[in-house]
């Protein structure tokens, strides 16, 4: 469940006041933010306390993510010139990365996967080249548009990137892998095609050796669903814009999903009657694996997901449990 410690008083506790790439920083405190939503849930598998921007920020192009806002760049991806700041990231860039997996897969021992995960390359650009969150996405649709090639040169290094990350997390004992492109949903389905597909493919590519399981994630891709399925990934995330067996019609492929998290604001029986509702789209097939459509709200009752992981667990359909 992405993002469940967010909302956790243990969480807070431990992670105190200042940028959340300290946290990461540390991997004796990062290992344990990942573990504790396992443990308060009981979830089928953890997700690696880390962030998308992480590697850009171990490469030095001077990301932070602000307390309140998500990440924030200093001097933006804006002309030729600043693909010089987008070295290759090496595994002694990411050690703070690598040492938290290690600790973490011991941990779960081997019961419980680890899922590692990065940024798709047009979500981590959308970032690098905005400089901040945005609903818009003016700069970086202006940049592809106006300079498709500038824009290229950027999704290579971006790609380069990706992969080393993801590969290293797997090395070091990761049995799954998330691509978040959470922002795809911005896009035209043939902007889509052009300017963010092909940069998934090819780190999917780049990934297929490993023989470890692939996740693709987007928000408000209902459109896109067929085209994000042919990317090569093993499942596709959904969000909740989408019913799930039309989701997963178009998919033609394990899914995962799709909760609205904002169904888990209220009562822990209003969030039951949610999740059975997914429960009762997703029907009784396999390939089905249950998930909020997209992060936790930060102020989500911890009680109120405990109701959720439980009737999933006691409803759902079994097989893997
Ligand atoms: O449960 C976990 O802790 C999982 C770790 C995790 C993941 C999978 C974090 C820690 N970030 C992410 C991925 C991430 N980061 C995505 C993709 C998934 C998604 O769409 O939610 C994105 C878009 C980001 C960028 C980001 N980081 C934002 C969004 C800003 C925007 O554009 O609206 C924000 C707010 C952050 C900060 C962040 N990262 C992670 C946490 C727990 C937080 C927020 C709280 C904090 O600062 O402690």
């Amino acid at each position: 469940m992405r993002q469940a410690g967010r909302s956790l008083p243990e969480y807070r506790a431990l992670r105190g006041t200042g940028s959340i790439l300290e946290a990461i920083a540390d991997p004796e405190i990062a290992a344990e933010v990942t573990l504790q939503p396992v443990r308060r849930y009981g979830v089928d598998a953890a997700i690696l306390f880390s962030d998308i921007v992480v590697p850009f920020h171990a490469l030095g192009f001077g990301v932070d993510v602000v307390p309140g806002r998500g990440p924030v760049v200093a001097e933006p991806f804006r002309s030729a010139a600043d693909l010089e700041r987008l070295r290759p990231l090496t595994e002694d860039d990411i050690t703070h990365v690598t040492a938290t997996v290690d600790r973490v897969v011991v941990e779960l021992g081997d019961t419980t996967p680890l899922i590692g995960f990065a940024g798709a390359p047009f979500t981590v650009a959308s970032y690098l080249v905005e400089g901040a969150p945005t609903r818009e996405f003016g700069v970086i649709k202006t940049l592809m548009h106006s300079d498709p090639t500038l824009y290229d040169a950027l999704m290579d290094r971006v790609v380069e990137t990706t992969v080393t990350f993801l590969r290293a997390q797997v090395a070091h004992g990761a049995s799954a892998l998330q691509l978040f492109d959470s922002w795809a949903g911005s896009l035209t389905r043939d902007e889509y095609r052009r300017f963010a597909q092909p940069a998934t493919e090819r780190v999917l590519a780049a990934l297929a050796d490993l023989n470890v399981p692939t996740i693709l994630f987007g928000v408000g891709t209902g459109e896109l669903l067929v085209d994000m399925a042919s990317c090569g990934s093993s499942v596709l995330g959904i969000d909740w814009h989408v019913d799930l067996d039309e989701g997963r019609r178009r998919a033609g492929k394990p899914v995962q999903g799709n909760l609205d998290p904002a169904r888990c604001l209220g009562s822990a029986d209003l969030a039951v009657d949610a999740a059975r509702e997914v429960l009762h789209h997703a029907g009784r097939d396999t390939g089905h694996i249950f998930n909020l459509g997209h992060g936790v709200i930060p102020h989500t009752n911890p009680d109120v997901l405990a109701a959720v992981v439980d009737v999933v667990h006691n409803e759902g359909k079994a097989g893997v449990r």
